[in-house]
Formats: C-alpha cells, structure tokens, sequence
C-alpha cells in the first residue's frame, strides 16, 4: 500500500477524473473476500432476479472482481451525479401524464460514463502504465458493494448507494487495474432508524431493510421484463412508465443533493412530463426517434407502449379510452393484451369489443386478459391499488 501525498498517483488520478467531468473518484483493494458473494448468492437462490437470468449465469463470475478478472489489483470507483432539478414524486399524483425516472430522461448514462472512462483509461496508461478494464453496469461486477469499500457511500436500505453530497443520485463506473493504489477509507452505513424508502415502495419490494426483491420492483417490471406485468402490480404502477425513483426520492440524504452538472444528462423537456395521450401513439419510427440516444430506447416500441397502456388504464381518464382501443389489434401480442386490461380499468364495455375481436385471437396471453377482464368490464383489481399482493 502505498502513501499518500500531493504528487502520490491516486491524487493525479482524482483530479484527472474530476477534470474529465466525474463527481467523485476513490479507491479500493480488492483483495480480501467480501460478504456482498454470499449476498449475491441469497439473492439468486431466492430467486429474487426474475427473469434476469444474466445475472444466475454469471453468479461465479460476479462474485468478487478478481473472479472476473484474476489480474486485478486495484479498482478505481467512480460516480456522477444526476440530481435532478425538481422533485420526481411531483408527477404521480398527475395521472394523464407519463413518469419517466429521472435517471432516463436524459440521454443514455452508460454512453457518457463510458466516454469518460475510457478517456480516464487512456491516461492512466500513459501515465503510469498496468493493464486495466472499464465498467459501467453491464459486467459482471457488484458496482455498490464494491464503490461502499472505496467510501464513495454506502449501501442504504433500499439498496443503492447513498453518498453524503449527492444522496440517492449518483451513477457508478469502475475502473480495474493491475496497479497498486493506496486504499480510501469506506463509508459506515449511515441509516440509522430511518426507513423511508421502504414504507413509500408501491409494490412493497423490499422484504427486508437492505433486500430487495427484484420481481416486484417497478423498475425491473417496467424495464427488464419482457411479457405482461403480472396483473397483481398493475395497479400500483399508476403512471410509472420506465423506472421507478420513489425509494430513491424520499431519501433524507437528498438534501445535500445538487442539480447535475451534465448537460447529457440533464432531462429532455420532451421527456419531463410527457402525456400518456400521445406517448401510446408513437410507432416504432416515431418512438426511435422521441428516445433517440436515451436509455428507454432499449426495451423497445411495444414494450413501451405496455407500460403507457397500464398507465392509461390507472388514468381515470375516460377520454383515453378510444386511444388503448385502437390497439386493440396491434400486431404485438403484449400491446394487445395491455390494451385490454387498461379498457376494462377504465370501465369500459368490453362486450362489443371482445365479440369482434376475441374470435380472431390465438395468442394464450391475450385470450387470458380478455377472460379476465370481467364481462361488465370490472377489472378485478381495486382502484386504490390496495391489492397491491403481500
Ligand atoms: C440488476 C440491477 C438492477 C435490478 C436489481 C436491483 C438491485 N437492487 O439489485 C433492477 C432492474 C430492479 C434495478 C433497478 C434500479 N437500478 Co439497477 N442495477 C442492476 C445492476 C446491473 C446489478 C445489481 C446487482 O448485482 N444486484 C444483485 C444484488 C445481489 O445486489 P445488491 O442490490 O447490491 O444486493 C446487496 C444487498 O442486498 C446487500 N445486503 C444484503 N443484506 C445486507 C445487510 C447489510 C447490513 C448491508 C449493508 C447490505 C446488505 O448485499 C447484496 C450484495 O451486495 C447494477 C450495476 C452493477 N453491475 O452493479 C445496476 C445499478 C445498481 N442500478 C442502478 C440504478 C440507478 C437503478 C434504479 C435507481 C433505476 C430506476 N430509477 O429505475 C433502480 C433502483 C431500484 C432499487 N431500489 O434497487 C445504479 C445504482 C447507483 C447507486 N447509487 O447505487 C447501478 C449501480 C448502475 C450504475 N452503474 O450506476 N437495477
Ligand atoms: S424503485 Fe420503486 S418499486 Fe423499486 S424498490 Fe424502489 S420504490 Fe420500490
Ligand atoms: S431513505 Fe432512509 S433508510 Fe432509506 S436509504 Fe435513505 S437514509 Fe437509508
């Protein structure tokens, strides 16, 4: 381990990262075991992942960095953050419009982190040499357990990394390297007795403080799967279309949170409060070109469009009720079937509609929603949402 000093490497490293546009930059070994492996392997053996079978599929890998890569010694954690500039629970409670999480309403963060990471790469060796690899979210590597040892946070109870400076909002990127660099001290968990993120969850995610059950997160319902959401979280989406920011929002630590100081990621205006009205409109052309360079353009048209469809349906609003009907025949089979749940929410009378449409249907799914959307066209499931499941 070496020491620290005013020309030591790890403060010409910081600072370069500082200049390259990074918001906080530390360091870690990462040579002892740590307990985020038998935490990784709980989480998969309860099957809290869902259908994220990449994650079980690299369970070996992920565990600990240097079973990834034998080679490293070193990790370089870094974060950038994206406060937003207003409050991101304001739009719920405004149900014709669709709530985008703050963190996709600008362009693609993996595509920025990225950037600075392999310019940071490129220094590094000039300057001091080593082999190194960068990641940003989609390696096999436990990003917060490992930037809680570099003291860039901690792990809080809903999960994510709370940082002192920017509360919940801070994006990670990692750095490996065969370079030895002195450690940084890690940060406590710095909870106390507070429990806000786990009382506001929508869909009461968390089966226990620092635990999360992936399978009824709203961001992995919205993002990560690809079929209907089970009807049990429907409700409680309300007008959550990519994403979910409650837990993170209610942090306390958020007060000392600033506004981004990343154009890229600042938020679209197109994409603050979009209504739901136009949003289920978009074809593939047009919702390529809305999401352009944002990450919500990875879950793709229908999948989207999914999502604005239970929104619709959690609206009240009645005028929207003509816009899910014409999707009614959609040529995506999951578009189709949200189009029927969000008519039958809205009390529509399905009997017209379901003796023009239900003899052309052969899609299992789909037949399901028809058959399960009562013939009054009650949806068995309550307006308040309070048959949110267990
Ligand atoms: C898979 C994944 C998801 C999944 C699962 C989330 C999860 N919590 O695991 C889903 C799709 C749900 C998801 C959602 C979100 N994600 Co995500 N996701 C990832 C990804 C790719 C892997 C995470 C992982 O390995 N999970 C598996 C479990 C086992 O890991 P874990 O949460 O760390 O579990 C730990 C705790 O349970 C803990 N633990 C258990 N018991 C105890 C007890 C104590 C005392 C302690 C301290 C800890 C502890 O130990 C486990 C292992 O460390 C990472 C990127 C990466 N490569 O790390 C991004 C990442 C975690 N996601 C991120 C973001 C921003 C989000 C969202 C906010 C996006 C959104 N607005 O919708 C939400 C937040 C939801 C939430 N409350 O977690 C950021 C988080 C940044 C941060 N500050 O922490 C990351 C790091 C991406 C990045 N590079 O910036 N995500
Ligand atoms: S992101 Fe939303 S649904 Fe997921 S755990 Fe946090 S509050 Fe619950
Ligand atoms: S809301 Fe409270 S319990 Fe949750 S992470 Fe923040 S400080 Fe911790």
């Amino acid at each position: 381990m070496t020491t620290s000093t005013s020309e030591a490497p790890e403060d010409l490293i910081r600072a370069e990262a500082l200049r390259l546009g990074f918001d906080l930059c530390r360091f870690t070994d990462i040579d002892e075991t740590w307990p985020a492996a038998g935490r990784l392997l709980e989480f998969v053996e309860a099957g809290r992942h869902g259908e994220m079978d990449w994650i079980a599929d690299t369970v070996e890998r992920r565990k600990h960095p240097r079973a990834m890569w034998s080679g490293a010694r070193s990790a370089i954690v870094l974060g950038v953050n994206y406060g937003p500039d207003h409050d991101p629970l304001e739009i719920l409670s405004q149900r014709t419009l669709g709530a985008i999480s703050v963190y996709a309403q600008g362009d693609d963060y993996h595509e920025v982190i990225k950037a600075r990471l392999k310019a940071l790469a490129r220094w590094l060796v000039t300057r001091f040499g080593g082999e190194l690899k960068v990641f940003v979210d989609t390696a096999p590597l436990l990003e917060k357990p490992l930037a809680e040892r570099a003291g860039l946070g901690w792990q809080g109870k809903h999960t994510n990394l709370v940082s002192r400076e920017f509360g919940s909002w801070l994006f990670l990127g990692s750095i490996l390297t065969t370079l030895d660099l002195a450690q940084d001290a890690s940060e406590p968990t710095t909870c106390g007795t507070c429990h806000a993120c786990l009382d506001i969850c929508p869909t009461k995610a968390f089966p226990g403080p620092y635990l999360l059950d992936a399978r009824r997160c709203i961001s992995y319902l919205t993002i990560e799967l690809k079929g209907p959401i089970p009807v049990e979280f429907r409700a409680a989406l309300g007008n959550r279309i990519y994403g979910c920011d409650d837990c993170l929002a209610v942090c306390p630590w958020n007060k000392f949170a600033s506004t981004a100081r990343e154009q890229k990621l600042a938020a679209r205006e197109a994409l603050k409060a979009p209504t739901l009205a136009e949003l289920v409109r978009l074809d593939d052309a047009a919702f390529r070109a809305l999401f352009a360079k944002s990450p919500v353009k990875r879950i793709g048209r229908d999948r989207f469009i999914r999502n604005v469809l239970y929104a619709i349906g959690n609206s009240g609003d009645p005028a929207s009720a003509a816009l899910a009907e014409m999707l009614l025949d959609d040529p995506a089979a999951v578009v189709r079937g949200a189009a029927v749940w969000a008519l039958g929410r809205l009390g529509v009378d399905l009997d017209r509609l379901r003796a023009a449409l239900l003899p052309t249907e052969t899609d299992a799914s789909v037949l399901g929603e028809w058959s399960y959307a009562d013939p009054q066209g009650v949806v068995a499931v309550s307006p308040s949402g309070e048959d949110r499941g267990p």
